[in-house]
């Protein structure tokens, strides 16, 4: 029986694991558990690669893993200037491949990889593809809203696109290390926009077209671009959200706050919306048909360090305003081409559609950068999952054949409730890898994903990683070892993780505690924006030595790392990151709202959902009136993903002594397990928590 021979096969390669000598970086352990059989049930603990898989796959054996692991760990400066040869640089960078210091104890956090080196990541991927011979071979296509409506550019025409825009925004006065703010879905123009601006060296900050004005404004007047890059509106589902209004009012507060733009260009997305209805500030605003396509198709590189910025992108903390992650050019162009290359098992045959927006770390790293650096096909999907029904992802897959589709469990489990049918009604025969990325992906969720939308042949790639780590952390290699539902599995090649206690001491074997990392690897990020000082204290004064990732971990008797989601007070709704902050700061400017402390709670299809707690100013009376224009706060100034699930009104909240709002008592509340709220007697005023038990209905 087949199953056998593969279980011998990992058993002989488990075998010669035990003889691998342990490095700085603790060799993964891979223990044999004995499979029954193929379909991955719960009684299965182990999911194998089939034999046909794992003999094409890069990296086919535990055994090939381990030694190119090991090799990454003893000597990283090998490794990776191996690898980042294959790039192209017009100057190789300095002798010390990377410098590091992580440990805050013996000076400033200083990251740097093949400094010295110069190089064009806009360059890496489009020209030098072009002139590998893949001119004609598709980069890009384009799915809309509505079926029916595609596009396709392939690397010259992609190329050409990128060159033109790129010469106007060098006319505009955009220069090496100037800033452009990026406010547009997912239509070919984003990842034009994107490497345009990569290739004159400017820094691009993409902000997702879901935040509302007020945020948008944040980032704006925090970076200060040069220009504002958006279209007149965008069609998603039924609905046409005018993504221009929320410019106009996002430049109408940042010009008053002293950041003015004189330059907004328009992409006039004609299916959602004509541009004569669109309103215009002469001289601010230009429409993009109108002046790009006049500009030539050819524009030189600009040359830059590998250690010069290629973008910030603004996520969530758990206090203040949103951090702007930086990332530079070299690293983080070596990093995402390999972690795509090898976590996705990626063969130029390949189609990939990965659902992520671009607006997100996701599709920065595995939209347009990773699969562009290895010349692959990529979908750029404009509209919305289940639109105009659920089966619209599969029918994507069946129409461009998709083989390699990436996505968040939020949306597995949401199609999984929408009932099998949706997916057998479609071939889905060209898939042959699976991955997912956003949040823990629960055992059930992997199971159908794995058995019904992948006929319980393609592995699945569960990614974890963060806007912060530029690509993936821990990931399983498909073809490697046998997957277990719901765990991460292994390290990428030259990242250490480490599991410590609350000391920061590090445990070894099975154990859980808070995820760190041990050293740099390319794809870091090197600061956050202007605020040098909140990196240090965010991410490495926490565990000194170490990069703290916010996440907890767990590490099984075979090595496994399962993720436990966020110990800090960031809430991740359907994968996106949601700082308790942000919202408590949003529902607090509501003029009758006095205080606010807002949790996670499970939620079946997002994960997790907003739950806040909200004390109104004295007086005041609860109405559903005034619950809803809460909410609608919340959702003017973070953006629609950001709404709170529930309210629950609070006389007060649960305060130490101290002040401090007891979150961990407000968390058991929001989930009713009213039997397990612990110790309370160290509250300010125990009476509280029976008040809000009482109004757990209201
Ligand atoms: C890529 C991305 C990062 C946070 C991260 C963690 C959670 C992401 C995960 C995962 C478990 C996975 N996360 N992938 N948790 N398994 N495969 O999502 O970046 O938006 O910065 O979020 O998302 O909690 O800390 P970002």
């Amino acid at each position: 029986n087949n199953n056998d021979i593969r279980t011998i096969n990992h058993l002989r390669h488990v075998d010669s694991m035990a003889t691998m000598p342990s490095g700085a970086g603790k060799i993964p352990r891979l223990n044999a558990v004995i499979l029954g059989e193929a379909l991955a049930t719960e009684e299965n603990d182990l999911v194998f690669p089939t034999d046909e898989f794992s003999q094409q796959a890069h990296v086919p054996s535990p055994q090939k893993y381990l030694e190119m692991y090991k090799r990454s760990i003893e000597d990283p400066a090998g490794f990776w200037s191996e690898i980042a040869s294959q790039f192209y640089w017009k100057q190789k960078w300095d002798d010390s491949v990377y410098s590091e210091n992580l440990d805050v104890s013996k000076g400033r956090v200083n990251i740097e990889w093949f400094k010295g080196g110069i190089t064009n990541i806009c360059y890496n991927c489009l020209d030098k593809n072009v002139e590998a011979g893949l001119g004609d071979k598709i980069a890009l296509y384009w799915e809309g809203n509505d079926t029916g409506f595609d596009d396709s550019l392939t690397y010259s025409q992609l190329l050409h696109k990128v060159c033109q825009l790129a010469n106007y925004l060098k006319d505009m006065g955009v220069q090496k290390g100037d800033a452009v703010v990026i406010y547009l879905p997912m239509l070919l123009e984003l990842p034009i926009t994107m490497l345009a601006c990569a290739r004159i060296g400017a820094v691009h900050s993409v902000v997702f077209a879901g935040f509302s004005a007020e945020s948008l404004s944040q980032r704006i007047i925090d970076c200060k671009p040069k220009v504002v890059i958006t279209c007149n509106a965008v069609k998603r589902g039924p609905k046409i959200i005018h993504l221009k209004d929320i410019v106009d009012a996002a430049l109408v507060e940042s010009a008053k706050t002293g950041v003015p733009i004189d330059t907004c260009l328009v992409y006039e997305n004609q299916l959602a919306m004509k541009r004569d209805i669109t309103k215009w500030q002469d001289g601010r605003d230009i429409w993009w048909q109108d002046v790009i396509p006049k500009y030539p198709t050819e524009c030189a590189v600009e040359w830059v360090d590998a250690e010069d910025p290629l973008f910030l992108l603004y996520t969530s903390g758990s206090t203040g305003k949103p951090k702007g992650v930086l990332h530079t050019t070299g690293g983080y162009m070596v990093y995402t081409a390999t972690t795509f290359k090898y976590a996705f098992d990626y063969k130029p045959s390949d189609v990939y559609w990965c659902t992520a927006d671009c607006g997100w770390i996701t599709g920065h790293s595995y939209v347009t950068y990773g699969p562009l650096l290895n010349g692959a096909s990529c979908i750029v999907f404009e509209g919305a999952p289940n639109y105009p029904d659920s089966g619209r992802c599969w029918d994507i897959v069946d129409k461009y054949k998709v083989t390699i589709f990436y996505t968040a469990p939020t949306l597995v489990r949401s199609l999984m409730r929408d009932g099998d049918e949706y997916v057998t009604r479609y071939s889905r025969k060209s898939l042959r890898i699976l991955g997912s990325v956003g949040e823990p992906i629960n055992p059930s969720a992997w199971r159908w994903f794995y058995n019904v939308v992948g006929d319980s042949r393609c592995p699945i790639s569960d990614t974890w990683w963060q806007t912060e780590t530029g690509g993936f952390m821990i990931t399983p290699l498909p073809g490697a070892w046998p997957q277990k539902p719901g765990s991460a599995t292994f390290p990428f090649f030259g990242v250490k993780p480490v599991i410590v206690d609350e000391k920061g001491v590090e445990i070894e074997g099975e154990c859980s505690g808070y995820l760190c990392v041990k050293g740099s690897w390319p794809g870091a990020f090197r600061t956050l924006y202007g605020d040098y000082e909140r990196y240090e204290t965010t991410y490495f004064k926490p565990f000194t030595g170490y990069y703290f990732t916010g996440d907890g971990c767990s590490r099984d008797k075979d090595g496994y790392h399962w993720l436990t989601g966020r110990v800090d007070d960031v809430i991740n709704v359907s994968g996106h990151r949601i700082g308790t902050a942000e919202v408590e700061s949003a529902l607090v400017s509501h003029p009758k709202c006095a205080e606010a402390a807002v949790v996670g709670i499970e939620h079946e299809v997002k994960g997790q959902a907003i739950y806040a707690f909200v004390t109104l100013v004295e007086g005041e009376p609860y109405s559903e009136e005034l619950r809803k224009s809460l909410i609608l706060s919340v959702r003017k100034q973070i953006g629609a993903f950001a709404a709170p699930e529930r309210i629950h009104w609070a006389p007060g909240l649960p305060k130490t002594r101290s002040g401090k709002i007891m979150r961990r008592i407000l968390r058991k509340i929001a989930s009713g397990q009213l039997d397990e709220l612990g110790d309370t007697s160290t509250l300010a005023d125990p009476n509280v928590v029976e008040q809000l038990i009482s109004l757990s209905n209201c």
